[in-house]
């Protein structure tokens, strides 16, 4: 069953062939600073609610030569990094490709009970509190594109990035880059990212908004969202065509909380901009959260590193900003 609903029509990927920017993870249309991942040990109150993150990437069958993915920060200690008591952390990353990457249902799953190390590891390093990679790339590759798990429905060869805090309790605070070069970022044209649960940090800046784009097949027709440890810091909203700012639950401090939501026809076949917009006064730093979308069966529903079809807007009125009355 759940080959239909995540089953895209290959002309919707078109639109992302487009992109140049689609590579980093966060992407640029997201506008999130960090990704975030805890030590197994760590304090749930601290943002991470199972201490693993896993991003998808996927290369159009086009691409002729190798790819890297390439970790910004990837120790844990130092700068960037979110230190608790001393600096005691392991963070494992590691690449999957071949059959069952993504297809396996474990890969895909909230809970990481399953088989989420599914499909064949390609590649894989662990680092702790290492100043050689302070505030600097580290490169996984090269990988033959066909060393993904072919999926059309989800664009081309993808691969599986899983990122495991093993022991400890600091935070691990990255970003991903998907490039066709070992020593530099060069984008891959046609490829991008996706994920099904999603772990990172929002800005500081208490102006700048960010974003994830849930894309919604004609099989939708409303969402459960869910989110963690939000520290009730402002509001989260869906711009869509039918939605001009309809509000999502916001949680507290180590909690989960949920929302559901109604997907009328106008939102079908678009992507959803769903817009998390911090407090103006309580101005939180460092604040790590948790994010994923259910389906009304109950099947988590991928974000795009770019939005398919492009940046949604509220069809009913085009040259208005939406409501002014939703600033926290
Ligand atoms: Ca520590
Ligand atoms: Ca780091
Ligand atoms: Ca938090």
């Amino acid at each position: 069953m759940k080959q239909i609903f995540y089953c895209f029509n290959i002309i919707l990927f078109a639109g992302l062939m487009m992109s140049a920017n689609a590579q980093p993870v966060p992407a640029v249309d997201e506008n999130i600073p960090w990704l975030i991942t805890f030590g197994k040990d760590g304090d749930t109150a601290w943002g991470d609610d199972d201490f693993i993150q896993i991003i998808f990437f996927s290369i159009p069958e086009s691409q002729q030569g190798s790819i890297y993915i390439r970790v910004f920060d990837p120790d844990v200690g130092g700068m960037h990094d979110e230190l608790k008591g001393s600096w005691n952390t392991q963070m494992r990353y590691s690449v999957y490709g071949g059959r069952g990457a993504c297809s396996n249902e474990g890969a895909r799953k909230l809970k990481r009970d399953g088989n989420y190390k599914s499909g064949t590891m390609l590649g894989s390093k662990t680092f702790g509190n290492d100043p050689k990679f302070d505030g600097k790339w580290f490169t996984f590759g090269p990988f033959n594109p066909s060393e993904g798990e072919l999926l059309q429905d989800y664009g081309g060869y993808v691969f599986k990035f899983v990122v495991e805090g093993l022991s400890g309790d600091d935070g691990n605070v990255y970003t991903l880059f998907l490039s066709s070069d070992a020593n530099s970022n060069k984008p891959i044209e046609g490829a991008f990212a996706f994920y099904f649960k999603y772990k990172f940090r929002l800005h500081d800046n208490v102006n700048e908004v960010s974003h994830i784009y849930p894309y919604i097949t004609d099989k939708v027709v409303s969402i459960k969202q869910s989110n963690f440890d939000w520290d009730d810091d402002g509001i989260i909203r869906i711009i869509s065509p039918s939605k001009n700012g309809e509000r999502m639950a916001v949680s507290g401090d180590d909690v989960w909380v949920t929302s559901q939501h109604h997907i009328g026809k106008d939102d079908i076949n678009s992507s959803l901009d769903i817009q998390m917009i911090k407090d103006k006064n309580k101005k939180i730093r460092n604040n790590n959260v948790v994010i994923y979308l259910e389906n009304q069966y109950g099947e988590l529903m991928p974000f795009y590193s770019i939005p398919i079809g492009g940046i949604p807007k509220y069809k009913y009125s085009i040259g208005i900003k939406p409501k002014s009355g939703d600033k926290p």
